[in-house]
């Protein structure tokens, strides 16, 4: 029977409260309205960003709501007016949008887009209103434009693409956020080029897809910083030459910064903060080469953080940067880093270390912080 124009009863762990598990439970998804889709996830993966916001520090976070962005799936049904999507396609879901319209998809120089950022940042549907509710009838807002934490859920048309359907979901999922994220902001963002160096600090999936993508363009040294040992049996995986843990391998106390450029005759001409510690962003900068090293953030930092540096730093040539979603525009793009993971020259299978059930999601965000984990794909069917 199909359920196109109804009301859905779909699985989804529920955020209730900043710094609670969420709650494993059955919602009831309203169809999609003009311009928006629904889509039955099939894999989902927990990033670094969703405990950000779990833990209460983002100031967009609001409760209750239906966390995830990173996933993949099939479209169920589609609202009127959509015809980039239809039902039975094999998708992503997109927290940063392309409408191909407003002054920055237009401007060409940024994929930032403004159609629906706005009340995404509210976690409402572009009308204002949310698909989602509990089976008390309580409202529970979206998430980032994407709510993959429910197995099915609406999003605006411009948050989705199509992607080859040989493409594997459990991987595809992953294109959503970390990986690209990482090797766009090496490959587009900061344009890493042969024989640069780059330090990177954080190693977790969003760091190593900068190493992936730093190793790709040729860099002559690739230096992962993480205080976590655990982390560096992937360096040469993802392409990584080098790893320093800033909590060990310092001696006379050397700081980090004197650390990389005594290794690097100077400093480094790339640097990338994967952390989101404002500390760390400052080390990254002061990393960077006098005269042209530039250093960019990816990392995000709760709310009240600022970052801060003498401006001296500035004016002597480093420049401080930042990279949304790795610069990549996903409705345009998409297909490309899709076809170079099926060629073979894009990792992204590498970085799925757990997979577990989606009832078990509470225990994936416990996965995020263990040692040696990357990211845990959660799986609806079983
Ligand atoms: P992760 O938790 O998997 O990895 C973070 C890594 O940083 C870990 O290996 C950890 O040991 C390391 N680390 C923590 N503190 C450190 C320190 N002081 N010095 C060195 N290393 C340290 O996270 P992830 O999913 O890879 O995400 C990384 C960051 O990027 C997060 O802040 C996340 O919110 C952010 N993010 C930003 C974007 C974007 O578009 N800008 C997209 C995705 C993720
Ligand atoms: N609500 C947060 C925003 C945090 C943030 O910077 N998000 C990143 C994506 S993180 C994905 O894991 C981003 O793309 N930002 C651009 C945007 O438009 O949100 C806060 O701190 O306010
Ligand atoms: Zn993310």
């Amino acid at each position: 029977m199909s359920t196109e124009g109804k009301p859905i009863t779909s699985l989804a762990a529920v955020a209730y409260e900043a710094g609670k598990p969420l709650t494993v439970e059955e919602i009831i998804v309203d169809p999609p309205k003009a311009h928006e889709v629904r889509i039955r996830i099939k894999k989902t993966a927990v990033c670094h960003t969703d405990a950000y916001t779990l833990s209460g520090a983002d100031p967009e976070g609001a409760f209750p709501s239906i966390l995830g962005h990173e996933g993949a799936g099939v479209v169920e049904s589609v609202g009127e007016d959509v015809t980039s999507v239809k039902p039975g396609d094999h998708v992503v879901a997109l927290y940063t949008a392309e409408c191909g319209k407003c002054k920055f998809c237009k401007s060409g120089k940024t994929n930032l887009c403004g159609s629906v950022r706005a009340t995404q940042g509210k976690g409402v549907m572009p009308d204002g209103t949310s698909r989602f509710k509990n089976k008390k009838g309580e409202t529970l807002l979206h998430f980032m434009g994407c709510s993959t934490f429910s197995e099915y859920t609406v999003v605006a048309d411009v948050s989705v693409v199509a992607i080859d359907p040989k493409a594997p979901l459990e991987s595809a999922c992953l294109l959503g956020c970390g990986v690209t994220t990482g090797y766009g902001a090496a490959v587009k963002s900061a344009n890493v080029q042969k024989g640069d160096t780059v330090a990177i600090f954080g190693a977790g999936t969003v760091g190593l897809s900068v190493a992936q993508g730093a190793q790709a363009r040729g860099a002559s040294k690739i230096i992962l910083v993480d205080i976590n040992d655990a982390k560096k049996k992937y360096m040469h995986e993802f392409g990584a030459t080098d790893f320093v843990n800033p909590t060990k391998d310092l001696q006379n106390g050397q700081t980090i910064v004197e650390k990389l450029i005594e290794m690097t005759d100077g400093g480094l001409d790339f640097t990338f903060d994967c952390t989101g510690n404002v500390k760390v962003m400052r080390d990254a900068l002061e990393a960077c080469h006098k005269g042209w090293g530039v250093s960019v953030v990816i990392g995000v930092a709760a709310s009240g953080q600022e970052i801060s540096t003498r401006p001296f730093q500035l004016v002597t040539g480093r420049v401080w940067k930042g990279s949304a979603f790795g610069g990549i525009k996903g409705r345009s793009e998409m297909g490309g880093l899709i076809k170079d993971y099926r060629e073979g020259s894009l990792k992204v299978d590498e970085f799925i270390t757990n997979r577990r059930a989606f009832k078990e999601i509470n225990d994936a965000f416990e996965d995020l912080h263990a040692g040696d984990s990357l990211r845990t794909v959660l799986d609806y069917t079983n």
